[in-house]
């Protein structure tokens, strides 16, 4: 990454909708993008606002018996409130209805048309009043807009146009000489497919007599500006004066992020315009795939996108972030799904990154304080390295969008933190008090671990990061400079933090917390309970949970593997009787056969085995 100056807009969004799922997406991704930036200690512009002009809001207001601008106030705020309780972090809001908008696309018009980039002609077309603008012969599909599946209108009027067909060769090269100027390449091929065929003239204004409600051509009063000429121009218009100190800081930096629907108008219009006016093109267009959702695509009419986006209040906005950014590919299409959504909470945040913050801060809590750095052996070095390697990852994942690519950079780095936690086993180590170094060296690492995490997550899981770095004591404004290995000091107080996040129970209900489904005895009859005597218990060879044990059940012995050697020593089962789940499918764990399951109960962190308060032989059947 080059630049030290970042200019990140979103779409300016329609407000005949509700934000649904697809907004917050494309924002929030803006937004990991924004933080991240910031963090590196880049300077940064974060734009996002909505898109107000148009017969789409006219109607409606007119429906609903209020003017425009009303409407167009209330439903505006519905996206500033949303984006606020998002915890978005955008430095400004364009709105197309504000003075400092119209008056730069007034200005951008006016250059045109006395530059005689703008002609006045006739034209007649098959016209979408959904999309609001004309389709190609080509384009239609079944005599229909190929979007919204709704019959076209043929108009004909007279209109002004802009010479964008004059723009065709210097844009094909203009692409072609900047390889990633449309990324990913898919799109970019899109648009030099598009550029294959000759490109028409840009249709850029509608009568009055037709539509009332947009920005009037200042070189005709009987027009309003084209939706799509006054929309794109809010990315030039939010800065200011053009050639002022915030245009001239910001713009030769600016990077767009739209969704695959819109390439079109930001691939080929957008860079013609700006060639027009004198101005340079953006740097990047950042193009990302869509959500569907049941497997469909995803409608902008339909109230399920609205209620998807309403799971970030039952699910927790750093979740509901998460798994966007990790589930869906950069560029590519993804399906959303609550169960996907519980699942990636439960395995990655509440298992992996949840279960090693509540170890490590337990861990470092009880000892009250970082411990001195110690010796580092090899495993210690071995965090530290793939830590390192980790940061470049999410480096390079970063300068091409691919969230997701970053995040499972982290995970692999949490992954190897948690097997070092097993491996090491500290709370072993606190209990003998020869090996207080080895144990210091320990928990140093995992101190370290923590204040890595509390910043590199911050762009991803900014409320989760936050309360890290406050569980270390870490107040104020962090960057990446602070994120370089070894930089905790011995002595930091460290809180215990738990339930970062807490595990949802979804379907069967988290047997711990809820209260279960109630079955029929004739369901539990099904399973076949046990007595069987441990008659051999052996460690399993490279692991630290399992035990496998020899049992006896009757006239039959079996083999049984029990996640319980954190718990019980071999020695300590041999001869005890306890219960199994006699008829259960075998399963092979770690190259071994397991025919049947020891039956345990566990609560915060403690195990025990069920065993009998009389004596019975074994094989006898429980119920
Ligand atoms: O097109 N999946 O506004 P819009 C992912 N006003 N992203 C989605 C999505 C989905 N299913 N649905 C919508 C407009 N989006 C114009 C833009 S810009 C100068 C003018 C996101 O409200 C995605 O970012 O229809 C898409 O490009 C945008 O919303 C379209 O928003």
């Amino acid at each position: 990454m080059s630049e030290s100056v970042l200019y990140l807009t979103t779409p300016i969004y329609y407000i005949n909708a509700r934000p649904h799922l697809g907004h917050a997406y494309t924002t929030i991704i803006a937004d990991a993008m924004a933080r991240y930036r910031r963090l590196r200690g880049d300077r940064v512009w974060f734009l996002t606002g909505t898109d107000e002009h148009g017969d789409k809001i006219a109607q409606a207001a007119a429906k609903a018996g209020v003017s425009p601008q009303a409407l167009a106030d209330t439903n505006s705020a519905a996206f500033r409130e949303t984006w606020v309780r998002l915890g978005i972090t955008n430095d400004d809001f364009i709105r197309t209805t504000e003075p400092r908008h119209t008056r730069v696309v007034q200005q951008i018009l006016q250059t045109l048309w006395e530059a005689g980039e703008i002609y006045f002609g006739k034209y007649g077309g098959h016209y979408c009043y959904g999309c609001e603008r004309f389709y190609t012969e080509k384009e239609i599909v079944d005599g229909k807009c190929p979007d919204h599946d709704t019959p076209l209108t043929w108009i004909e009027e007279e209109n002004y146009f802009f010479r964008m067909s004059a723009y065709q060769d210097w844009l094909v090269k203009y692409i072609e000489s900047h390889p990633d100027l449309i990324r990913p390449e898919r799109y970019r091929n899109e648009i030099l497919g598009f550029l294959r065929e000759p490109l028409q003239d840009l249709n850029i204004s509608r009568p009055r007599t037709r539509l009332e409600w947009g920005i009037p051509l200042p070189f005709d009063e009987r027009f309003v500006t084209y939706v799509w000429f006054d929309a794109l121009i809010n990315y030039v218009s939010a800065l200011g004066e053009i050639g002022g100190e915030h245009y001239t800081t910001f713009w030769p930096h600016a990077q767009h992020l739209i969704g695959k629907d819109i390439l079109k108008p930001h691939g080929v219009y957008w860079p013609c315009m700006l060639k027009a006016a004198g101005l340079p093109v953006y740097t990047h267009l950042n193009v990302h795939g869509y959500w569907r959702l049941g497997g469909g695509k995803m409608s902008k009419s339909i109230g399920n996108v609205v209620e998807a986006l309403a799971l970030t209040d039952t699910y927790g906005h750093d979740a509901f972030r998460y798994f966007v950014m990790r589930e869906a590919v950069f560029g590519l299409d993804a399906d959303f799904s609550e169960e996907a959504l519980v699942g990636r909470l439960n395995a990655d945040l509440a298992n992996d990154l949840g279960n090693f913050v509540s170890r490590a801060t337990t861990l470092l809590a009880a000892r009250g304080e970082v411990p001195p750095r110690g010796e580092v052996t090899p495993a210690e070095a071995e965090v530290a390295t793939v830590y390192r390697k980790m940061r470049a990852d999410v480096d390079a994942a970063m300068e091409e969008f691919a969230f997701s690519r970053a995040l499972s950079a982290i995970w692999d780095w949490l992954g190897l933190l948690n097997r070092y936690v097993d491996s090491e086993q500290p709370w072993t180590l606190a209990k003998d008090p020869a090996r207080r170094p080895r144990l210091e060296s320990v928990l140093y690492t995992l101190g370290e671990s923590l204040r890595c995490l509390g910043i590199v997550l911050d762009p991803f899981l900014p409320l989760a990061a936050g309360k890290i770095r406050e569980a270390l004591g870490v107040s104020g404004a962090v960057t990446f400079a602070d994120a370089e290995w070894g930089g905790l000091r011995s002595g930091t107080p460290v809180r215990k933090l738990s339930g970062l996040f807490p595990r949802v129970a979804k379907d069967a209900k988290a047997a711990e917390t809820a209260p279960s489904e109630r079955i029929g005895i004739a369901d539990f009859a099904r399973i076949d309970l046990r007595v069987a005597e441990v008659v051999a218990a052996e460690a399993m060879p490279k692991s630290k949970k399992l035990l496998k044990l020899t049992i006896a059940l009757g006239d039959e012995t079996r083999t049984v593997l029990a996640g319980i050697a954190e718990h019980y020593a071999p020695a300590d089962l041999v001869g005890r009787k306890v219960v199994v789940v006699a008829n259960l499918h075998p399963a092979k764990l770690m190259g071994v056969e397991s025919n049947g399951m020891v039956l345990a109960g566990s609560s915060e962190g403690s195990l025990a085995l069920l065993t009998l308060d009389r004596d019975l032989p074994p094989g006898a059947r429980v119920k």
